[in-house]
């Protein structure tokens, strides 16, 4: 049968829920009795999953006052294909005994930044907002190599120019907190759910250097004001396919053009510091507090640090998935001893237990069903490998470790990163660095002044007394993966 034929013609929407096959449930609640509460910046495959679909839960149990404003902070693409859909979405929950459809309505609008920077301002001053939450990667922060706010970013700039039109995460808060504060409205908790260690406390540091720079009162007020609780974020989501969106539409009997699939687990580890108000999170699952920074070490350092090596050197050897990256034996033997070398690193006394985590990421690196491509974990590894790895392996080297391993990663980095260009096609991802890299690729000097010029440009290790160490050892490994290849290289590390 042709495709376009089975395709279902009418949309996923308020009007259509009625139709959904009777195994399937819609949003439990009045969707227009729904109140926003939160306005989520980054509106993109992760939240979805997570977050939305866990106030969702919140939503059906009564707690009506804590509906989502989602907005994108570069492009239209998810509000295009949610818009018709009144922000219905199909959540997908796979593994290897099926797929487990569920339509999540705790979105209720979803808003373009930079199409429309005043209507965000205005959202976010909007006294029903009590919390704004952030998924907008690690890049949107804008860190400088030193880890301070880059205040030579040309956003940044611009921001501090044209405050009421803003383009990053900082413009927006700011001008938002100022007019809320100028309005004699109670002020928002800022809760990051960003991959980074101590997420709220960077997110205070960095947006505190900015608001400063725009006016030392208001910096003075976002300082002291401000609550920004950490937390630790956990499910694995992988970018949303065309096979995706017809089989899920198939089975719903409805067009769904943006539905998200997922993993079964999920978690979300939140440190219990909110000024204004939250959803009682605590009875869906949410795991409240008053320390996340050893979860989200364990996290960072086990399964992203594990994610980066598996991508990188999986995309090297012609590994698409996570999954078939994870089956071969060569890259499950080193994931095991990277995870052996990393463990030391985390905190002994803050009841983590290690091994039971690393079990759990075994079966759900393993799980067939998740097409989570390499390609995607592979985006960003400047922004990315300095709290998987980075600051692992110069940990472990202070405590007269090895971090032998860990070097392996930031090499095949590079290596995947140079090979793009030429023989990996399959290897589509990019990196705020891409230019610098292929300047550095393409320049004259020997691998290890590149591997030295690459880790200068993307300021790994700086100023740590272990620099050179680490250095030497990510520069041997890349001579080896140049010289010799993935596979004699894992061979030869793994001997
Ligand atoms: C991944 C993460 O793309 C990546 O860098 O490592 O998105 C990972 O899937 C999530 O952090 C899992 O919680």
């Amino acid at each position: 049968m042709d495709d376009r034929s089975a395709a279902p013609e009418k949309r996923l929407s308020n009007r259509h829920l009625e139709m959904l096959p009777n195994a399937m449930s819609g949003p439990s609640f009045d969707r227009h009795t729904v109140t926003p509460g939160i306005v989520h910046l980054g509106l993109g495959a992760f939240h979805r999953a997570h977050q939305a679909a866990i106030i969702d839960r919140c939503l059906s149990s009564g707690e009506t006052d804590w509906g989502i404003i989602g907005a994108s902070l570069r492009s239209p693409a998810t509000r295009d294909a949610l818009d018709p859909q009144d922000g219905l979405y199909t959540l997908a929950v796979v593994d290897g005994s099926g797929e487990r459809l569920t339509v999540i309505g705790a979105l209720l609008r979803s808003l373009v930044a930079p199409e429309d920077p005043a209507a965000l301002i205005a959202c976010l001053a909007d006294p029903r907002i009590r919390i704004v939450t952030l998924t907008v990667t690690e890049k949107a922060y804008l860190r400088a190599a030193s880890g301070g706010l880059d205040l030579d970013h040309p956003d940044i700039v611009h921001d501090l120019a044209a405050p009421e039109s803003p383009r990053t995460i900082y413009g927006f808060l700011t001008a938002a907190i100022a007019r809320r504060q100028a309005a004699d409205i109670a002020p928002f908790t800022l809760l990051s759910c960003d991959n980074l260690p101590e997420n709220g406390k960077t997110l205070k540091r960095l947006l505190v250097a900015f608001a400063t720079r725009r006016d030392a009162a208001l910096g003075r007020f976002v300082d002291s004001a401000i609550a920004f609780p950490s937390s630790m974020v956990d499910r694995i989501v992988p970018a949303t396919t065309d096979a995706d969106r017809d089989r899920i539409s198939a089975r719903l009997g409805l067009q769904d053009a943006w539905p998200v699939t997922t993993e079964p687990f999920l978690q979300w580890v939140i440190e219990d510091n909110f000024t204004a108000g939250r959803p009682q999170w605590e009875r869906f699952g949410v795991e409240m507090v008053a320390h996340v920074a050893p979860f989200e070490e364990m996290k960072l350092r086990l399964l992203n640090g594990a994610h980066s090596a598996i991508a990188y050197l999986g995309l090297l050897a012609g590994h698409a998935t996570v999954s078939e990256a994870f089956a071969d034996p060569l890259i499950r033997r080193f994931v095991s001893r990277l995870w052996a070398e990393a463990i030391p690193s985390l905190p002994s006394d803050a009841g983590l237990d290690p091994a039971a985590y690393v079990a759990s990421l075994t079966e759900r690196f393993d799980n067939p069903a998740l097409k989570h491509r390499t390609a995607q974990i592979a985006n960003d590894g400047s922004q990315k490998l300095p709290q998987r790895i980075i600051a692992v392996a110069l940990a472990r080297l202070a405590a007269g470790g090895s971090a032998d391993h860990l070097a392996l990663v930031p090499a095949a980095w590079l290596a995947a990163a140079k090979a793009r260009n030429a023989g990996l096609p399959a290897a589509g991802f990019t990196d705020p660095l891409d230019e610098v890299l292929a300047e550095i690729f393409d320049g004259a000097g020997s691998s290890r002044d590149k591997v030295e010029a690459a880790i200068e440009a993307a300021g790994f290790a700086a100023g740590d007394r272990n620099r050179a160490r680490l250095v030497d050892s990510i520069a041997a490994h890349y001579e080896t993966l140049l010289q010799h290849g993935v596979t004699m290289t894992l061979e030869k590390v793994l001997a």
